[in-house]
């Protein structure tokens, strides 16, 4: 059949087309589904939309907001993408070094989720995740999960702690129903982000917001009976209280992307408060003297395991390249 995309736009209804707009709430190779109407609408996706090859990047997201021409048969063709307004999240693509992929688009909040134990909180990637959060330009929640296997003087120092640096922090235990009603609070009205590491209970908090959520209500190869069900699939789960949720799957590979090494401190609000009482315009904040951010982890205004996240992810950030222009 002729691609809809190359008929002309005044022959479509003749034909029993028709325009109409929505939201990607899932992405695979060669299709997507679109929340049209409150609808899914299962859409093929013009060849430079396409994937060919893993790790390969591309323009469009779950989350972008598209317009459609829809076939007599129900399906649907994706006709164009609508400039962003919201955050995003991003991730580089696997092994390449420069290459963005946003896992979502015209994202309000990112939800990061740690767990209390099994898997033990990991204080490394909960900040990786705010600071993406912070960098994306989203508004990022902290919540820890599984608080029925642990004490609350384990956590509630980490909670405080996140509050005090302006976050919104939650507990919760999928298992006991602590705190489920605070997630939703926080959920309502909004697109947002879960992330976390693999095994926190993202799912199973999904689940506890609202019961019966489909959370593989998109997946696209399995609609369409080709391929397999990819792991690296994302997809955007409408909310029946208001709201919607982005599912990402296991992200132990999120790298923070195009993020200079200057830029860190802002990401971090107890850095950027600071910003400027160096002695060096240039400070790192690492083992430079007169270092207001050392003072300041040192006299217990900074806490240490913050500090320390900051340290390694500066590691972890390529050096500035001299030839690189600043965009
Ligand atoms: N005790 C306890 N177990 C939980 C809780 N939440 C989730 N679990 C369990 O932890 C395991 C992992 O939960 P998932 O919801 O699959 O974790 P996830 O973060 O979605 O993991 P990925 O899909 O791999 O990213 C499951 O066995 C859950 O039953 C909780 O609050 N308390
Ligand atoms: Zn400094």
């Amino acid at each position: 059949m002729e691609p809809a995309c190359s008929i002309p736009y005044e022959r479509r209804s003749v034909l029993g087309m028709s325009m109409a707009e929505g939201v990607i709430i899932r992405l695979d190779t060669g299709a997507c589904i679109v929340l049209s109407d409150g609808r899914p609408v299962r859409c093929s996706l013009p060849g430079k939309w396409r994937l060919r090859k893993r790790g390969e990047t591309r323009p469009i997201a779950v989350g972008d907001r598209v317009r459609l021409t829809l076939l007599p048969t129900g399906e649907g063709v994706v006709e164009g993408v609508e400039p962003r307004t919201g955050g995003k999240l991003s991730r580089k693509a696997a092994g390449e070094r420069e290459a963005e992929q946003v896992v979502a688009a015209n994202v309000d909040q990112l939800v990061v989720v740690a767990s209390v134990a099994e898997p033990e909180l990991n204080r490394r990637l909960l900040d990786r995740l705010v600071v993406s959060g912070e960098h994306g330009g989203l508004e990022v929640a902290v919540c820890l999960n599984k608080i029925d296997l642990a004490d609350g003087a384990a956590y509630e120092p980490v909670l405080a702690l996140y509050r005090r640096l302006g976050y919104r922090a939650l507990a919760t235990s999928a298992v006991s129903g602590a705190g489920v009603e605070d997630l939703r609070a926080v959920l309502r009205g909004k697109t947002s982000v879960f992330a976390g590491q693999s095994g926190v209970g993202k799912s199973a908090l999904l689940m506890s917001v609202q019961p019966g959520l489909d959370l593989r209500v998109g997946d696209v190869s399995a609609a369409t009976g080709k391929g397999k069900h990819t792991t690296t699939a994302v997809s955007l789960l409408p909310l029946e209280f208001g709201g919607c949720v982005v599912d990402t799957p296991g992200i132990r590979e999120f790298a923070l992307y195009d993020i200079e090494r200057d830029e860190l401190e802002h990401c971090f609000p107890e850095m950027a408060e600071r910003f400027g009482r160096c002695r060096f315009a240039d400070c790192s904040h690492r083992q430079e003297p007169g270092c207001a951010i050392v003072a300041a982890v040192k006299g217990g205004e900074i806490d240490p395991e913050r500090y320390e996240s900051y340290c390694r992810i500066y590691e972890s950030l390529p050096a500035p390249d001299p030839t690189r222009r600043r965009r």
